[in-house]
């Protein structure tokens, strides 16, 4: 693949985190940090917001597939989804960093995914009054996917066992700091700035094709309806699974030995995970980290 360093990427150490403007980070995602900020988005740039593993790369695929799915039918096999859709702020060694591949897109919408927390999105978003779309995944099983992500991938930092993992994603200590802030900061921001739309992992998995349809309204897509269901059908979780150009197969800091990106997509996986009586601190401590939120989260469907 053009611009990767394979070498470089295998042999790279885990990354420590540190405070970042009140943020829990790690170096590949300031390293480019004036770049970054200083990015020129365009009006018709559509910017995929998440807090990590809420559903980005399906949210991603699903626009690409509704964009370029029949006008550029070669990039769904050539183009693994994170070259389609960069990750704006990602610098690591021996992988283009995501400004520059954003600005080298020749696509018409430029499709750019963050997990930035809302405070810190390049200004220009907002003056060009691009679309968002902003997927939230209910709290518990963000963070059983983020847990197994940051075990199989050398590029996070190491999560130690499952409970000192939770206590730190309690505590907001994860990269892309503390869940509770992103959900709500995006939500807030979606009170004011109708350009977002703010959409629910559980949502998507309940009824993909309704979805679609919704986002469609939102980007103005006048898409046949047999096409919105071929968009459904070539984004399910099974088929994504299978897909190289979706499953992250081709990155080779990812272990899939110790568990695969692509893990198993489901509401309430957390069930597996928690002890009751991580189940009863963890609810007493959302109570009171949410107390003033207005958004809800399904933890079941
Ligand atoms: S990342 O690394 O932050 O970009 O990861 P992200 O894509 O946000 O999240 C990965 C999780 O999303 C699940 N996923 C899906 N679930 C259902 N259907 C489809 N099509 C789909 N695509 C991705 C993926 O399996 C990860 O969740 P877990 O719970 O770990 O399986």
């Amino acid at each position: 693949m053009e611009g990767i360093d394979f070498e470089a990427l295998q042999h790279m150490a885990r990354p420590e985190i540190f405070d970042f403007e009140g943020i829990t980070m790690i170096p590949p995602f300031t390293d480019n940090w004036e770049n970054v900020q200083n990015f020129q988005a365009r009006p018709d740039d559509i910017l995929i917001a998440t807090y990590p593993k809420a559903g980005t790369t399906w949210a991603s695929y699903i626009l690409d597939l509704l964009y370029f799915g029949n006008r550029a039918p070669e990039r769904q096999t050539s183009l693994p989804i994170y070259m389609r859709v960069p990750f704006l702020e990602m610098c690591f060694p021996g992988f283009p960093a995501g400004v520059d591949l954003a600005n080298n897109l020749t696509t018409r919408p430029r499709l750019i995914k963050t997990h930035l927390p809302v405070q810190l999105v390049p200004k220009s978003f907002w003056e060009q009054n691009c679309r968002v779309v902003y997927v939230a995944r209910n709290a518990k099983d963000n963070a059983v996917s983020y847990f197994h992500f940051e075990r199989m991938n050398r590029g996070q930092p190491d999560p130690g066992d499952w409970n000192t993992y939770l206590q730190n994603f309690m505590d907001g200590k994860k990269v892309f700091g503390p869940w509770y802030d992103h959900v709500n900061g995006y939500w807030e921001k979606k009170q004011t700035y109708s350009n977002l739309h703010y959409m629910f992992f559980e949502d998507m998995v309940e009824d993909t094709g309704r979805e679609v349809e919704h986002l469609c309204s939102f980007l103005g897509l006048s898409t046949p309806k047999e096409e919105r269901e071929q968009v459904t059908k070539n984004s399910h979780f099974d088929a994504m699974k299978q897909n190289k150009m979706t499953n992250y197969s081709t990155i080779p800091v990812m272990d899939f030995n110790v568990s695969p990106f692509m893990r198993k997509g489901k509401v309430g996986d957390w069930k597996n995970h928690f002890t009751v009586a991580q189940n009863d601190q963890f609810d007493e401590h959302y109570k009171q980290r949410m107390k003033n939120a207005t958004v809800q989260f399904r933890t079941e469907i």
